[in-house]
């Protein structure tokens, strides 16, 4: 196998932690490079469902080296319960198998306690999951956040706390109105937690160029999807890294030539969690079936997720914004409960059809035009690719021929082993 990234091609969780579980097992080091807890990477393997926020999807795999790049938000106080959580799924986890940038931007009580007063407060609603990431990544770019590496060192960090806290104080009390940890007291939280993530954390930039130099086979896994990136999501309905395939190079600082191959996690229909626009969104009870027989709730927050039919054109974007290569296509056993299938082919967008979501366009204007097409019923147990029905052959042979890529894997279930590789 190729150098590969993952990538979500939509509003996120199309099933990326299932794929690079899965995908791990052939890799040397599984990367992480951006967001942070606020994502939510399901694994199901034979019954046990252990869902990862900061870890990569790796980590299940005890030859693989799974690390945290410096593009990471890191927020040491939910690290330390996933850690919990791993090990307690009889998962071991050590310096070896787990390497943090010194780094990684630390989310602090300040960055959560600005997002939920903005969620609750503020003029523009996201549906953010709270978790701080915004606000984490706005003093990265500010100049003014905590590093990993601050937390080793009580009387830096406080000034570096100070720092932080800054201008945020004003808007605490003057503008919204609550309460919020002295420096002191954010400070001794933080350097108790530090030390129980110091055996984790090195120089991952080095870690990773040996890695790359050594030809290591190394996984990118992406967290949320493309829609969702800050430059090429619907913004400002979006999360606040770089969800696309830029992110990989500054967020875990390796040279563009080592991805080689860039396979695109895609729901067979669309979800969204959150606020904004969503074209194919559905309102009746086809949705209503897709959001309960899929399960669909926020693997983070538990929010019942937004549900419609594929959007072709928002894909057609995404495989120009990522470079995406080929598909893994997930979810298609839920389909298979619905007795109608449709596909979004296209947009009436001012009078014209349009076939490509380009950032131009506002999305709450485009109206779906949609293809119907006959829907599969597929049993998908001891099968080959060899034996899908003929309508579900057309329904991938559709988006293949929209997007002009292959689609090369067909999920059919939450465990490791529902899946099918076509030849
Ligand atoms: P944030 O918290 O600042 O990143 O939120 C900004 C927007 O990004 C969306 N977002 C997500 N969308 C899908 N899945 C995510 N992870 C969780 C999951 C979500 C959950 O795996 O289900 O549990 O609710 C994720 N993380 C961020 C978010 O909904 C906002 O639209
Ligand atoms: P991620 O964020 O992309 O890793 O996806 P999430 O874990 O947030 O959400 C995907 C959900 O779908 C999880 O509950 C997975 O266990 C589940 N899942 C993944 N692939 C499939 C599939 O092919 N079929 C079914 N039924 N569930 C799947
Ligand atoms: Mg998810």
């Amino acid at each position: 196998m190729k150098t590969l990234a993952i990538i979500g091609a939509q509003w996120g969780d199309e099933g990326k932690g299932k794929i690079t579980d899965l995908l791990s097992e052939k890799c040397d080091v599984v990367v992480r490079y951006q967001g942070g807890n606020n994502a939510g990477h399901t694994i199901i393997v034979d019954g046990k469902k252990i869902v990862l926020h900061l870890i990569p999807s790796g980590i299940l795999h005890p030859h693989c080296a799974s690390v945290i790049g410096h593009g990471v938000v890191f927020e040491p106080e939910a690290f330390q319960k996933e850690l919990q959580n791993v090990a307690d799924a009889g998962i071991k986890v050590t310096s070896e198998n787990l390497k943090i940038s010194e780094n990684a931007t630390i989310i602090t009580s300040y960055n959560k306690l600005l997002d939920a007063a903005r969620e609750s407060q503020g003029s523009v609603k996201i549906g953010t999951t709270g978790k701080g990431i915004g606000p984490a990544y706005e003093d990265k770019v500010g100049r003014r956040a905590v590093k990993l590496k601050d937390l080793f060192d009580l009387e830096n960090l406080k000034k570096k706390l100070a720092r932080n806290l800054g201008e945020k104080e004003i808007l605490f009390k003057h503008r919204y109105n609550i309460d919020f940890p002295s420096i002191e007291e954010e400070a001794a939280r933080l350097f108790e937690l530090g030390k129980k993530v110091q055996p984790f954390v090195c120089d991952t930039f080095s870690f990773l160029d040996k890695a790359v130099q050594a030809n290591k086979k190394i996984l990118f896994e992406g967290a949320q999807g493309i829609l969702l990136d800050v430059d090429y999501g619907t913004y400002p309905f979006v999360t606040s890294s770089s969800t696309s395939l830029g992110g990989i190079y500054t967020g875990a600082g390796i040279p563009e030539s080592s991805v080689q191959e860039v396979l695109a996690i895609t729901k067979a229909y669309t979800t969204r969690v959150g606020e904004g626009p969503f074209p194919t969104e559905l309102f009746d009870e086809v949705g209503e079936k897709i959001q309960t027989i899929g399960k669909e709730f926020g693997a983070t927050t538990g929010r019942k997720r937004r549900c419609g039919w594929l959007d072709l054109p928002l894909l057609k974007y995404s495989v120009k914004a990522s470079n995406l290569t080929s598909i893994a296509l997930t979810k298609l056993d839920i389909l298979c409960f619905v007795d109608e299938l449709k596909v979004c082919v296209a947009y009436e967008y001012e009078g014209k059809q349009i076939d490509c979501a380009y950032p131009g366009i506002d999305l709450y204007k485009a109206k779906p035009v949609y293809k119907t097409l006959k829907p599969f019923k597929d049993d998908f147990t001891n099968k080959t690719d060899k034996d899908l029905s003929p309508e579900l052959n057309a329904y991938i042979k559709e988006i293949e021929t929209f997007l002009g890529i292959p689609v090369g894997i067909l999920a059919f279930g939450p465990e490791r082993k529902e899946i099918l590789f076509r030849k």
